[in-house]
């Protein structure tokens, strides 16, 4: 019923355990297993308790008001998240403590104490409302990791504004859809950002995206590289250093609803057009700091660092909002992990003594591959935690990474979670919960998962089903910009009054989560969420393409590969060319990340009478397997000719 896109088998045939090694239990923030029951007892109150932790300007009057599918957390209350994040922290102490680490990829790096944070926060928040930027506006941001990306975030929030971040990768096409989609009147760029040795064009794509009609009126331009010097639109552009030369250290932070957006990030779902996922604040600040206090372990002194791109939510929760709230030092690296050389994270691990590092397994899987050599060149004893996150990790990468990275004494804490989730909900405690490599463990306390089959019954131990969510959290969506409906469509309509996940998963005899990959069209690739539709599209727009159906295809490294099959329009002869063609039209449409790895030329795609594409033979056919069930197909001999074009032999 759940369908399987590879590994699954090994994966719930692993019976290694890892329970918490004893100086790390000793010394663990939590010890006590009792938190699951006393969360399960009184879930508002275990969220309450840690969101009294935060700095209300207003107490809230009720926890929780959930009219399914529509939760208000902390209904009544007043917060600002720029002043959780910074300001209670240089008030509380932490004024000289180092907030964000950062480093360049040229190997340029600078510390901010949370004061700097401070000062910096605030100059652009000022120089934001001398562009006329209101609470209640959308910002979007498109940056590379540079520090001005969490100093804008913390400045939107500041003043109320609600930012919306583009990962850095994404083409003008896709830049543009966002911008429409969300009304922004100013932007935040950068002339350009540097990846393996080069400059990505920012400014450039930036420029294109705004092309025509736009509601940007505004963009700040933060002076990375020294590219786009005379690209400046008069009367458009603004030099960040100048905007804040002038501008007072200091803004009151806007006391906003706990409900108030704190900001949209848009991902893919199963049609073409991505959803713009909304977060408030004091529900989405409660849920990132509770987790990143109890799952990374997070004690004064530690040297945090998440590899993940801001563009991403992982970045949003647990490179910003999470440990800045909880006033940790969070590290931040601007490149690739192959410049100069294969071992610049471990040299980054070395330099700074970080104590925690949180990763994804496609990078894992690929400093496996590159060979212990690199990880030895460095001194990483300062580590004591690892994180893994974005896709099933597979037991070969998790020990590898616990043996060669973490030096056989870090646990290894695998988190599911989601955009639409805001933060962690299935990971493990460190101080408590026995490992098992390519299972993140159990629900986080407060959380209540279940996994249920077709007809929505629970699958109990050693069932497989769909992952789902049966109470509220704080950090969940509030919504989908602009699109209500499909909110409702997507994640409240296959069960009721209960949160669907879209991944499958299975339920060991221990009770156990092995988180199994998507049940719908999207893709995980190298841990970034790719729409197999958005792919579709691009590609059909080409003139040559007639019609294109994506699938992804299990790979050693990513996780998933993506393969096209594409028919083309009669007379268009077939070649290498255009193969490379139509990977680089995906590639300027969307983003290099969701250039196809193989392009398959089909006479016609195998559908069934009604006209539905049948990915899964598309499937069988690139994983080299034998043919699922055809029956339903409208004409059998589509797919056997596929096969023998393209499928290995058995
Ligand atoms: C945080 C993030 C979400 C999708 C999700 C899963 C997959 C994420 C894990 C995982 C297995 C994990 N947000 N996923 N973490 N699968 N184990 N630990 O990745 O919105 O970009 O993607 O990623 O399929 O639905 S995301």
């Amino acid at each position: 019923m759940v369908e399987n896109t590879g590994g699954i088998e090994a994966l719930l045939q692993e019976d290694r355990t890892f329970p918490p090694p004893e100086e790390f239990m000793r010394n663990a923030n939590i010890k006590d297993p009792n938190v699951y029951e006393e969360a399960r007892k009184d879930p508002e109150a275990f969220w309450a308790r840690f969101a009294s932790e935060l700095d209300w300007f207003q107490p809230w009057d009720q926890v929780l008001d959930w009219q399914p599918p529509y939760a208000k957390w902390f209904v009544g209350g007043k917060l600002n998240a720029s002043y959780n994040c910074v300001d209670r922290h240089v008030k509380n102490g932490r004024r000289n403590k180092a907030a964000i680490i950062w480093e360049g990829e040229p190997g340029d790096w600078k510390v901010y104490t949370y004061w700097d944070l401070q000062r910096e926060v605030c100059r652009f928040a000022n120089g934001l409302k001398s562009l006329g930027v209101q609470k209640g506006d959308r910002v979007t941001i498109y940056l590379p990791m540079v520090p001005e990306l969490p100093i804008s975030m913390l400045a939107c929030a500041r003043i109320g504004a609600a930012h919306s971040v583009i990962f850095g990768g994404f083409s003008a096409d896709s830049i543009r859809d966002r911008i429409d989609d969300s009304q922004s009147k100013v932007m935040i760029t950068a002339d350009g950002g540097y990846r393996r040795g080069g400059i990505v064009p920012l400014k450039q794509n930036a420029d294109e995206s705004l092309e025509g009609e736009t509601p940007v009126e505004k963009v700040v331009v933060v002076r990375r590289t020294g590219s786009a010097d005379d690209k400046m639109v008069a009367g458009r552009d603004v030099w960040w250093h100048d905007l804040v030369e002038d501008q007072p250290p200091t803004c009151e932070p806007e006391p906003m609803d706990s409900e108030d957006m704190l900001y949209m990030l848009y991902t893919s779902g199963t049609t073409g057009k991505p959803k713009g996922i909304v977060h408030t604040t004091g529900g989405y600040m409660t849920g990132t700091y509770a987790t990143s206090k109890w799952i990374f372990d997070l004690k004064e002194d530690d040297v945090y660092w998440c590899t993940a791109d801001i563009g991403w939510v992982t970045g949003h929760s647990y490179i910003v909002y999470g440990p800045l709230a909880n006033g940790a030092t969070s590290v931040m690296y601007e490149g690739s992990p192959d410049y100069p050389d294969r071992d610049r994270f471990w040299a980054i691990v070395e330099k700074y003594g970080c104590t925690i590092c949180y990763t994804a397994p496609t990078a894992i899987r690929t400093f496996m591959r590159w060979g212990e050599e690199y990880p030895n060149r460095h001194d990483m004893s300062t580590l004591r935690l690892l994180g893994s996150v974005g896709e099933p990790i597979n037991p070969e990468a998790w020990v590898w990474y616990w043996q060669h990275i973490g030096g056989g004494r870090c646990p290894v804490v695998d988190t599911w979670w989601q955009t639409e989730t805001g933060s962690i909900l299935i990971a493990p405690l460190p101080g408590i919960t026995t490992l098992k490599p390519g299972s993140a463990t159990q629900p986080f306390p407060g959380i209540e998962a279940e996994i249920l089959d077709e007809s929505g019954n629970p699958v109990g131990p050693g069932g497989g089903g769909y992952l789902t969510i049966k109470r509220p959290w704080p950090s969940m969506l509030r919504g989908i910009y602009g699109d209500p409906e499909r909110f409702v469509q997507q994640y409240w309509s296959r069960y009721p009054d209960t949160y669907f996940t879209s991944d499958g998963a299975k339920l060991d005899e221990e009770g156990y989560y092995w988180l199994l990959g998507r049940v719908d069209d999207v893709i995980n690739v190298s841990a970034h969420r790719i729409s197999t539709m958005e792919v579709e599209s691009a590609l059909v727009d080409n003139s040559k393409v007639a019609e294109a159906a994506c699938i992804g295809r299990a790979h050693e490294i990513k996780g998933q590969a993506i393969v096209a099959f594409v028919t083309i329009k009669d007379q268009v002869p077939t070649s290498d060319g255009l193969i490379t063609e139509l990977k680089a039209h995906v590639a300027t449409k969307i983003g290099p990340m969701a250039r196809p790895d193989d392009i398959y030329f089909a006479a016609e795609l195998p559908k069934t009478r009604s006209g539905k594409i049948m990915r899964r033979l598309l499937r069988d056919v690139a994983e080299g397997r034998a043919l699922g069930d055809t029956t339903t197909l409208a004409d059998p001999a589509v797919v056997e000719s596929l096969k023998a074009q393209y499928g290995d032999e058995e």
